[in-house]
C-alpha cells in the first residue's frame, strides 16, 4: 500500500506514508490497494466522460456515482473491502458503458477519438485476487524511491480534488448538480489519469481545483440553506438528557432530517454528533423538539464516547474508526458511502432498524445540568452581524478576526489550536469553522459589546460563508481581503480540508497558517512555492504566532 493522503500518516526520517500492512488510521493494505485501483478508473471514466461533454452528453447518474466512489476513497470514510470492490465492479460497468455511447455519438459527429490516457486504457483484471496483485504495478510510488516535486504536486491535485467529490457528493444530496462542475471534474481526473509530469501545469491545476471547489461550496451552501433555512444563532445543550437515543454523525442534513421525522413522537431524542453539531442552527431542523443536543467531541473521541452513548448511532459521511474497540459495531449504522466491515448499511431512507435499533437500548438513565453553547452563524447570521463587527473594528473595540478552521485529530501538537483560541486576547473574534472547534467551543469566551467572542460558522461545508463574510469586510473597509485585520489559522487532517485551502489560494488569500504539520506530500520545493506565492506560514507556537498576526 502507499497513502500519505492525510496528515496522521507515517511520517519518520526513514518513512513517509503508510506503506505496511495497515494505515494509521486503520485502513488495510487490502483497501488502500482497491481504492489505488478504483481510482485509476474513476480516471478512465472521466476520460469518456470527458469526451461526451465536450459533444455536450452527459450522464448526470454516472457523473454523481463518480464523485460518490471517489469520495469512499477519503480518509476514515470507507473501510470495507467489499463496498469498495464493488465500486470498482460498477467502475468498469460505467467505463463500459460511456465509451460505447460515446464512440457512437463522436462516430455520429464525424469526430475523433483523441488518443487514450494511461487509466482510460488500463486494462484492469477482474477477480479480487487478480486485482489486489496488480495494484502494485499502478501504486503511485510505483518505481519512485522518494515522492519528489511532481510526485507532491500530483497528490496534492488528487488529495484535494477528492475534498471536491466529497461536496459535490454532499451538494448532490441537497439536489445540487451543475453540469460545468462535472465536467470540469472529469477534465480534471482525466488529466490525473494520464501521469502528468509538468510541474507548472500541475500546480496550474491545483488552482483551477481550488476554483472549481469554490463554485461547488456556492451550490452546497445554496443546497443547504434553501432546503433548511438560513442558520440562526441557537444554543446548544451539550449535556445528557433521560431518555431513549440515537445519534447523527456526519455532514448529511438529509439525513438527520429522515431521521427526525421517522423518530417524531416515538420518545427518542436525536442528538448530533461531531461535523452534525451546526444543524441545530437550521431552522427546518431546529423545528423538532426532540433534537435534543450534541453528544461528543471530535470524531478522534468516538471510540470512547460511543462505547458510552446507550443508543443507536449513524455514521451519515466521515469521520469512521474502528467500531469494534469499543464494542458498539452492532448499533453503528453506516449511510451512503461510509462503511465499515461488519456494520450494517442503512440503504434508501427507511431508518426503521435504527429507530428499532435505539428503542432496544437503555437510553440515557438520568438528565445531567445543561451545559449551552452557541452555534448558527452561517452566512446570514454573519451577515446581520457584519454592521455591528464593523462598527466595532472602527471604533477600535475589535482589533483582529481570527478564523480557526479545519479538522481536529489526534496529536498532541493539535494542543496548539486550544491554547491559540485561550490566548487571543479580549478585543479580538475568532470564527470557527469544521470540527477542529471541538477543542475549545466549550469554553467561555465572553463578548465584545454583546457581539460573542466565539461565532461558529458551522461545518466545513460552510467555509463559503466565512468566505463570504471576508468579502463583505473587505468591500466594507475598501480594501483586499489580506489588507484586513483578519488572520486565517487553518489545521488540516483530510482531504476536504485541502479542497478548501486551494480554493482560499485560488481566491489570493494569504498569510494563512497551517498547522499541525505541513503535508508530507508537499517536498521542501513545494513547500517554498507555497510560501513564496501565497506567504503560507506554519505555525510555530501560539505566542509568537499571535504576535506575529497582531503586528502584521
Ligand atoms: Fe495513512 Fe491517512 Fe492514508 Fe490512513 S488515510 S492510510 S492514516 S495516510
Ligand atoms: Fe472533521 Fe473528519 Fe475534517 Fe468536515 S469530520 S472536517 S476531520
Amino acid at each position: 500500500m502507499f497513502c500519505m493522503q492525510c496528515e496522521q500518516t507515517i511520517s519518520t526520517p526513514a518513512v513517509k506514508g503508510c506503506v505496511f500492512a495497515q494505515g494509521m488510521c486503520g485502513k488495510t493494505a487490502e483497501v488502500s490497494d482497491l481504492q489505488d485501483i478504483l481510482v485509476r478508473y474513476l480516471q478512465g471514466v472521466s476520460f469518456w466522460a470527458k469526451l461526451g461533454a465536450d459533444y455536450g452528453y452527459n450522464d448526470n447518474e454516472i457523473n454523481r456515482w463518480c464523485a460518490q466512489a471517489f469520495f469512499s476513497t477519503l480518509t476514515n470514510v470507507n473501510f470495507d473491502p467489499a463496498r469498495i470492490y464493488e465500486f470498482i465492479n460498477e467502475a468498469k460497468r460505467n467505463k463500459d458503458s460511456l465509451e460505447k455511447q460515446v464512440r457512437d455519438i463522436v462516430a455520429q459527429k464525424q469526430g475523433a477519438i483523441p488518443p487514450l490516457t494511461v487509466a482510460a486504457s488500463l486494462a484492469i483484471p477482474t477477480g479480487t485476487e487478480a486485482v489486489i496483485q496488480f495494484a502494485p504495478s499502478i501504486a503511485l510510488n510505483h518505481n519512485k524511491e522518494k515522492v519528489d516535486d511532481v510526485l507532491g504536486a500530483y497528490l496534492l491535485c488528487l488529495y484535494g480534488l477528492k475534498g471536491v467529490a466529497a461536496y459535490m457528493e454532499h451538494a448532490a444530496v441537497l439536489g445540487q448538480t451543475d453540469d460545468v462542475v462535472y465536467k470540469t471534474f472529469h477534465e480534471i481526473m482525466s488529466f490525473l489519469g494520464d501521469k502528468p509530469d509538468d510541474l507548472e501545469e500541475l500546480l496550474g491545476t491545483a488552482l483551477k481545483i481550488g476554483e472549481l471547489n469554490y463554485r461547488v461550496m456556492t451550490m452546497l451552501d445554496h443546497g443547504e440553506t434553501s432546503r433548511f433555512g438560513d442558520p440562526v444563532p441557537t444554543t446548544v445543550n451539550i449535556a445528557k438528557t433521560k431518555g431513549k437515543c440515537i445519534l447523527v454523525s456526519g455532514h448529511d442534513l438529509e439525513d438527520l432530517y429522515d431521521i427526525l421525522v421517522q423518530t417524531e413522537g416515538k420518545g427518542i431524542n436525536v442528538y448530533t454528533h461531531g461535523e452534525m453539531l451546526p444543524a441545530h442552527g437550521y431552522p427546518k431542523l431546529k423545528a423538532f423538539s426532540h433534537l435534543i443536543g450534541n453528544y461528543g467531541t471530535a470524531w478522534q473521541n468516538q471510540q470512547k464516547e460511543f462505547a458510552q452513548f446507550p443508543g443507536a448511532i449513524v455514521m451519515t459521511s466521515n469521520c469512521i474508526i474502528n467500531p469494534d474497540i469499543g464494542r458498539y459495531k452492532d448499533r453503528i449504522f453506516t449511510r451512503s458511502i461510509v462503511g465499515w466491515p461488519g456494520a450494517k448499511h442503512i440503504i434508501g431512507n427507511d431508518f426503521s432498524e435504527v429507530v428499532n435499533c435505539a428503542l432496544s437500548q437503555a437510553g440515557f438513565t438520568e438528565t445531567d445540568e445543561p451545559h449551552n453553547i452557541t452555534v448558527g452563524f452561517g452566512r446570514a447570521a454573519l451577515a446581520n452581524a457584519a454592521p455591528a463587527v464593523i462598527q466595532e473594528i472602527k471604533s477600535g473595540n475589535i482589533k483582529h478576526v481570527f478564523l480557526v478552521g479545519g479538522c481536529d485529530g489526534d496529536k498532541k501538537e493539535r494542543n496548539y489550536f486550544t491554547e491559540f483560541a485561550q490566548k487571543t486576547p479580549a478585543d479580538t473574534l475568532m470564527l470557527t469553522l469544521a470540527c477542529g472547534k471541538y477543542r475549545f467551543n466549550s469554553l467561555d469566551f465572553g463578548d465584545i459589546n454583546g457581539i460573542p467572542r466565539l461565532l461558529d460558522v458551522g461545518q466545513c461545508n460552510d467555509s463559503y460563508s466565512a468566505i463570504q463574510l471576508a468579502l463583505s469586510l473587505a468591500k466594507e473597509f475598501n480594501c483586499g481581503v489580506n489588507d484586513l485585520p483578519l488572520t486565517l489559522v487553518v489545521s488540516w487532517f483530510e482531504q476536504k480540508a485541502i479542497a478548501v485551502l486551494l480554493t482560499l489560494l485560488s481566491l489570493g488569500v494569504k498569510g494563512i497558517y497551517l498547522g499541525p504539520s505541513i503535508p508530507v506530500f508537499l517536498t521542501p520545493n513545494l513547500v517554498k512555492v507555497l510560501v513564496d506565492s501565497f506567504d503560507i506560514h506554519p505555525i510555530s507556537d501560539p505566542d509568537t504566532d499571535l504576535k506575529n498576526m497582531l503586528n502584521a
